[in-house]
């Protein structure tokens, strides 16, 4: 698919800890290589997990981000800070049999999710172990070894 057409929907923890939040910058200015970002704002250093929002802001939340899901050719997660949105988009992507790669840091002594890494499939889902010095090379071969 030509790097403009190709819709990517990133995730990263945002309300389960923003740790990471310079991981997740770093993958969302290597994804734009591949196509558009369509949720560019989880890589955002200003967007807190303390943000006031009320109920109804976050229906408008999950409902915009869901058609964004809808809409994308391929899910990129960063899962190594645990988060329940994460999670939960990751599930409904696997529902809605959308390309996904999982990307985990070892490093960080943490265990991923029974749930996760057991949905890899090595195919539609995938889960890499990386550091953060692989971010374009792990990049660059899902893209060019997968139809996403
Ligand atoms: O449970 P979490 O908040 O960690 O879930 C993070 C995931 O849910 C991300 O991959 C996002 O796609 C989605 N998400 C959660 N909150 C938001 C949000 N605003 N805006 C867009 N996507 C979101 C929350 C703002 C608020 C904390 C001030």
């Amino acid at each position: 698919m030509a790097h403009e057409s190709r819709k990517i929907y990133f995730c990263g923890s945002i309300r389960g800890g923003r740790d990471d939040v310079h991981v997740y910058q770093r993958l969302v200015h290597a994804l734009r290589t591949y196509g558009t970002v369509l949720t560019e704002h989880v890589g955002d250093g200003s967007l807190t997990d303390s943000g006031e929002v009320s109920d109804s802001g976050d229906k408008l939340i999950h409902d915009r981000d869901l058609d964004w899901l809808r809409q994308s050719d391929v899910i990129v997660a960063e899962v190594t800070q645990p988060s329940l949105g994460v999670g939960y988009e990751l599930g409904r992507a696997v529902e809605m049999n959308k390309p996904i790669l999982c990307l985990f840091r070892p490093e960080s002594g943490r265990r991923l999710s029974a749930m996760i890494r057991g949905a890899a499939d090595g195919l539609k889902i995938q889960v890499q172990d990386y550091d953060q010095d692989q971010i374009q090379s792990i990049l660059s071969q899902y893209f060019s070894q997968n139809r996403v």
